[in-house]
């Protein structure tokens, strides 16, 4: 079926009518086979700046409705989900190109970090602190932050937003999301899965949700605009290194989620059966565009040549067989998003080969009927050392392994780029797992397990150029509140001073 199509059955599925939508500002295209699927209407900046009145005017209302009645709402909202699974995931696929598989992990993805927000409705607990005066109660109480901006990347077009979205509507707050503008359809999908799922409950006010499609110049006007307390941004260092300071001149905050340059070591004693499918993954899955992307293998110089053999082997049956259409069940590796991406890649791979890279595979494949689909097959790179170029996220498939002598100097060459989001080891002994947990400068570190595909649970994020937000489980929930401290006074005299002082006329 063509994409267009398919894509018109999914939304007449989902009973959702695109027609308002619709208009001649965004031409939307899938990375499948290059194909336009939709042509979108653009916000204006009038029509931004009437969302955000109206948002702010949503917040005055959600916030005083109870935490756990908030989270009945995530409920319902992930009930949908389950139901429409299906359809969501292939509209992901469609749209940014993974693969089927992955389309569904990102729906699912979806459902966890919504039940995650349901329990944590009733658990949004505050602290009751011992006070040094007597008869004085001090506590600490979270409240809703106010209205919040969401920008999301086109490699995880939903998942990161529900991560952002489900715990901003449990702490009571309202949400503006501005999709990347390469993937507006499945954005318009969710977003509009939760109007329906609004009207029907009655303590939702009007426009708690606020979808904003256009390009980076309404993004920005949400960044700079005062009445958004928190900005949520996930993208490039680049786009971090432009909001971070815009948001922090207006006092306002932010929550950023940039760009990783994802290592494993590989020690002489891991276990090859664990590490290889892991660095696979991490290293092909979602054909290299995920933030948390293995990009960088150190190997033991013990143990470099039988993996990196085994590497070849697996890189070779995958640039065979499993490169292709993402619809396809037998596909691992998908489209990359564009021609921009591609030319990104080719020009990284020649880097490499100019600072001394040996480069095998890597490139554009033609797929049969996807003629306009920029499919290639993943490249790796055997490097002596670490260049400039093994420093620098390319957002595509291509894997650096580089040997390494001792851990001290390859936990060196790890922490020497600009970017800290994930990092794993690979390796049976104990001592080596603790130092490289301890020395790892990531907001993740793994042992035994690749960089990507991070559970819900945990909060993620990372440090450097990755931005230092936490986003998802833990206590990120507390980036959409502020905290207040309160203390009490129960006493029938005046009451003392704090730190003894006397002040008596
Ligand atoms: C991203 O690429 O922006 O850990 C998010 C992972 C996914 C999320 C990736 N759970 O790879």
């Amino acid at each position: 079926m063509p994409a267009d199509a398919d894509v018109n059955k999914i939304f007449k599925s989902l009973s959702i009518n695109l027609s308002s939508y619709k208009g001649k500002d965004l031409e939307v295209f899938s990375p499948i086979d290059g194909s336009n699927i939709a042509s979108i209407k653009c916000d204006s900046e009038k029509s931004v700046d009437k969302k955000i009145s109206n948002s702010v005017l949503a917040f005055n209302e959600w916030r005083d409705v109870p935490a756990p009645k908030r989270g009945e709402l995530i409920r319902l909202f992930s009930n949908e989900l389950r139901n429409n699974k299906e359809q969501l995931a292939r509209l992901v696929t469609i749209e940014c190109g993974k693969i089927l598989e992955e389309g569904r992990g990102e729906v699912q993805e979806m459902i966890d970090i919504c039940d995650f927000a349901v329990g944590l409705s009733r658990q949004l607990y505050g602290l009751t602190i011992a006070s040094e005066r007597p008869n004085h109660t001090m506590q600490e109480t979270w409240y809703p932050l106010g209205v919040i901006g969401v920008i999301s990347a086109f490699n995880f077009p939903v998942a990161v937003w529900a991560w952002n979205f489900a715990l901003a509507i449990v702490c009571g707050n309202s949400v503006i999301w501005k999709p990347s503008e390469k993937t507006p359809l499945t954005a318009i999908a969710c977003h509009e899965i939760f109007e329906k799922l609004c009207k029907k409950f009655p303590a939702a006010p009007k426009n708690l949700s606020s979808l904003i499609i256009g390009k980076h110049e309404v993004g920005e006007q949400l960044v700079n605009d005062r009445r958004i307390p928190l900005i949520s941004a996930t993208g490039s260092s680049r786009m971090g290194k432009i909001v971070g300071p815009k948001v922090a001149q207006r006092f306002g905050r932010s929550l950023l989620e940039l760009g990783g340059n994802n290592a494993v070591i590989a020690t002489d004693s891991a276990n090859l059966d664990i590490a290889l499918p892991s660095i696979l993954f991490g290293a092909v899955g979602t054909a290299g565009q995920r933030c948390t992307t293995t990009r960088r293998v150190f190997v033991h110089k013990k143990i470099h040549d039988i993996l990196f053999s085994k590497l070849k082997n697996a890189y070779e049956s995958i640039g065979k067989n499993k490169v292709g259409n993402p619809l396809d069940k037998k596909t691992l590796v998908g489209p990359l998003i564009d021609s921009a991406s591609f030319d990104s890649m080719q020009n990284a791979l020649k880097r490499a080969r100019e600072e001394g890279g040996k480069v095998f595979f890597g490139e554009r494949m033609t797929t049969k009927n996807l003629a306009n689909g920029y499919y290639v097959k993943p490249a790796l790179v055997s490097m002596a050392k670490q260049t400039a170029i093994v420093k620098e996220e390319t957002f595509a498939p291509i894997l650096y392994v580089i040997p390494y002598s001792t851990l001290e100097q390859a936990m060196e060459w790890h922490n020497a780029v600009p970017q800290g989001l994930s990092s794993a080891i690979f390796t049976n002994d104990l001592r080596e797992a603790e130092y490289f947990k301890k020395r790892s400068d990531c907001g993740i570190a793994n042992v035994n397990i690749g960089t990507s595909g991070a559970e819900i649970g945990g909060a993620f994020g990372g440090e450097k150029e990755t931005g230092g937000g936490r986003e998802s489980g833990s206590d990120s929930w507390k980036y959409y509140m502020r905290r207040q401290t309160s203390t009490t006074y129960h006493g029938t005299k005046a009451p003392a001073l704090a730190q003894g002082i006397n002040f008596n006329l």
